[in-house]
């Protein structure tokens, strides 16, 4: 009886570790029961098994069951913590680039008040008398517009005042408004050519002087094409610092663009001759090399910029060669800008930090050196300060509403 008595214990024993781990291996599969305030309405409501499966609604969100195992000692009924998630790096989304001058128009305004309203207030005189046109002349001067263009300007201006007679404050602005129109140039492509017909990607060389804006203006021209839907692949072709490949690989992260770099101190020719190459095999729309920034006075280093050109040709030629000019220079850059034009064939300038100087007109200067038009102009340092070239608004800006 006694060992009757014994067996029927032991079974019941058996059984009951037996049970406890059947049901301990399922909690392990199965759903954590749910938190007591905020049940995850997303989780199947009970174990999954493969029946469940062609009940599940197409457009939620299936769960597997790694993903709803509880992490360890999350048995005790708190809420499932998420699995960890890899850490990618959230991309900006760029400012779209149409109207971009109308938001930076206040800062164009703020820094060249100097040229256009002083010009109007000098024309509003009542006396335009020698002295008055010397003081015009003078405003165009000091604002960089350059020799050749002032006098042009101040010829026609002083035509058309002698033809207009009395003067209302509104003939003269729409007056000054034009002659400035047609120094500035308003039948000009000023379009960034990154679309080569039937080839990709389009090619983008940027060159300047040291410290005028290259890196930064080809960060932010990526932003620009990317805003537009164009996908990019930058070139490193500075490689006499690390930090200047690291300072433009940071722009392409922003905006998910991939940058080739080669070793330090290497050469830069091929660094771009790959980029070119890792943009075709990419199948990306443009690849934009920025390069280093050179003294116009070192012939070697001119030297190498013209090698990288002609390198980056052995695949195709370059859609776009942008001078990057520093306006805050003044005439000096008009001397880079001249240098850079016999190494390299330029096909546009960015005129940068036009935010910083009341010398705008070094717009009309440079167009005229190079006859080459300026195709984009920066106006701070934010990541989408860099707007298209509009004479229109540009003008505007200089001589208020
Ligand atoms: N205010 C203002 N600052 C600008 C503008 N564009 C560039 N900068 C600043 O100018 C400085 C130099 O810019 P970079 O892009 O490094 O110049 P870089 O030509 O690449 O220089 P190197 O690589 O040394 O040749 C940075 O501090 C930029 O933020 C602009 O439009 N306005
Ligand atoms: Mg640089």
């Amino acid at each position: 009886m006694e060992t009757v008595i014994l067996a029927v214990v032991i079974a019941v024993v058996v059984l009951g570790v037996l049970g406890g781990l059947v049901v301990g291996s399922r909690r392990k599969k199965s759903l954590p029961p749910p938190p007591p305030t905020a049940p995850d309405i997303t989780a199947p409501p009970a174990e999954p098994h493969v029946g469940d499966e062609a009940e599940t609604p197409r457009d939620e969100p299936r769960r597997t069951i790694e993903e709803v195992d509880l992490p360890d000692g999350g048995s005790t009924g708190t809420a499932v913590e998420e699995p960890p998630v890899l850490e990618v790096p959230e991309l900006e989304i760029p400012e779209p680039t149409e109207g971009r001058l109308v938001r930076l128009r206040a800062r164009l305004s703020r820094s060249q008040n100097a040229l256009g309203k002083g010009l109007l207030t000098l024309l509003s005189r009542e006396h335009l008398d020698e002295d008055t046109w010397e003081e015009i002349e003078d405003t165009l001067l000091t604002a960089d517009v350059g020799v050749q263009p002032t006098q042009e300007l101040v010829e026609r201006l002083r035509e058309r005042v002698r033809v207009l007679g009395t003067r209302t404050p509104e003939e003269l602005r729409s007056l000054l408004r034009e002659e400035l129109l047609k120094l500035v140039g308003t039948d000009v492509d000023r379009t960034v050519k990154t679309e080569p017909e039937e080839r990709k990607p389009g090619i983008v060389m940027v060159v300047g002087v040291n410290g005028t804006g290259k890196t930064t203006t080809t960060g932010k021209l990526a932003r620009v094409l990317v805003a537009d839907g164009r996908t990019v692949v930058l070139g490193a072709a500075d490689t006499f610092r690390a930090a200047a490949a690291d300072q433009l690989q940071t722009w392409g992260e922003r905006v998910g663009a991939h940058t080739v770099r080669g070793p330090e101190a290497g050469d830069p020719a091929s660094v771009a001759f790959d980029a070119v190459k890792e943009g075709k095999e990419m199948g990306v729309d443009v690849v934009l090399i920025d390069t280093a920034g050179r003294l116009h006075t070192k012939t070697g280093l001119m030297d190498e910029l013209g090698k990288v050109k002609r390198v980056v040709e052995k695949h195709a030629p370059l859609d776009e060669v942008l001078l990057v000019l520093d306006a805050t220079t003044g005439q000096n850059g008009l001397v880079q800008a001249r240098v850079f034009a016999e190494v390299v064939n330029i096909t546009g300038i960015v005129l940068t930090k036009l935010d910083g100087t009341a010398k705008g007109g070094i717009v009309v200067a440079v167009q005229r050196e190079l006859g080459v038009p300026v195709k984009l102009i920066g106006l701070g340092e934010g990541a989408d300060d860099l707007a298209p070239f509009e004479p229109e608004a540009f003008v505007d800006a200089l001589i208020g509403d």
